[in-house]
């Protein structure tokens, strides 16, 4: 196979270049002899290498700065964008109308409307919260003395004096029971709570026009006023009062204060029985005399709405009187007041 062999040996002999040439099509000196049509090949082809190199260095310089301009502008863009939203405040502006700045009760929106400050809880300096003046006992936020009697507006709440009403009779048991139903609605907030907490005596506030129940399930009688009333399931077995002319709860033991069987001492003291039930940091035990019996008062401390507990024991049997929030302060002369009248039935 000679012809073949020459092949090889002409491929061999010569440059590597040459077997790539004739794909490469030489139009730019068609005269030249194969060497110099050779010389001339190689040097267009290099030529055109290092311009396609060149041409691909000069696009990616162009596309890098293009990329990084695009890139400076968009972050300035950004920079530009939440630059002034954090200056104005929009977002925080948004979130603080919803919330409750200075936690009178009334949230910042209201206030703007209301013209109150929104971070001095008592814009009147009356001793009530903004927001108790406005949802529960329908005062002037911005009026000292909303009737004009000369008495400030928490004096008068505290007394059991209606604030908006220039008489000298004392509030009515129908604003007293909206008192309290807005109360458990809104809460109660400070400055109000210790305004109310100096009030000279709980029957300053508790009406003392009371009526009696009698629970013939367990032999038991409470007295209570006319800003609540009671209901009672299961022959008496469960006994709540509620703020008058209120809805009644889903659940009775959901009730304001509830009444109702809470164990048997079997051959513990009432004390102990307690001791045993309430132990630890939570709950503060208390033993008192009323109407001649020991009794225990439980307080469960912390919390949005712990409950006071007061113990009777009769025999076996021991009888809870629960206030269901004690955080709501101003139902408390009404919760003393109803465990004061307490009475078994002999
Ligand atoms: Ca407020
Ligand atoms: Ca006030
Ligand atoms: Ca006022
Ligand atoms: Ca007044």
């Amino acid at each position: 196979m000679p012809g073949s062999e020459y092949t090889t040996e002409q491929k061999t002999e010569n440059s590597p270049d040459y077997v790539v040439m004739p794909d490469i099509p030489d139009n730019a000196s068609p005269d030249n002899g194969g060497g110099s049509k050779l010389t001339g090949g190689l040097s267009g082809t290099r030529g055109k290498f290092w311009m396609l190199i060149g041409a691909g260095v000069i696009v990616l310089a162009i596309l890098i700065s293009l990329g990084y301009l695009l890139f400076t502008q968009q972050t300035e863009s950004v920079t530009q964008n939440e630059a002034p939203e954090i200056v104005v405040g929009k977002k925080s502006d948004v979130r603080s109308q919803d919330s409750d700045s200075d936690n009178d009760g009334l949230n910042n929106s209201d206030e703007a409307v209301l013209a109150t400050d929104v971070n001095n809880s008592d814009s009147d300096s009356d001793g009530l919260a903004d927001g108790d003046e406005v949802h529960v006992y329908g005062s002037d936020p911005k009026l000292i003395d909303t009737d004009g009697d000369t008495f400030n507006d928490s004096q008068e709440v505290s007394r059991g004096y209606s604030p908006k009403i220039n008489t000298h009779e004392k509030a009515s048991d129908s604003e007293k029971q909206t008192w309290l139903a807005n109360i458990v609605k809104y809460g109660i907030h400070e400055p109000t709570i210790s305004a109310l907490k100096s009030q000279p005596t709980p029957e300053s506030v508790v009406s003392s026009k009371t009526s009696v129940y009698s629970n013939g399930f367990y032999n038991y009688s409470i007295e209570y006023p006319p800003e609540l009333e009671i209901r009672e399931e299961q022959s008496g077995q469960i006994a709540a009062l509620k703020i008058a002319g209120s809805e009644p709860a889903e659940d009775i033991a959901q009730e304001l204060f509830v009444i109702a069987l809470a164990g048997t001492k079997e051959t513990l003291s009432l004390k102990e029985w307690a001791e045993t039930q309430y132990s630890g940091p939570s709950h503060e035990l208390v033993e008192l005399t009323m109407n001649g019996e020991q009794v225990i008062q439980v307080r469960e401390k912390g919390g949005e709405c712990g409950q006071d507990k007061t113990f009777f024991a009769k025999n076996n049997l021991i009888i809870s009187v629960t206030w269901n929030c004690n955080t709501l302060a101003p139902l408390e002369p009404y919760y003393q007041a109803i465990v004061e009248s307490f009475l078994f039935k002999s």
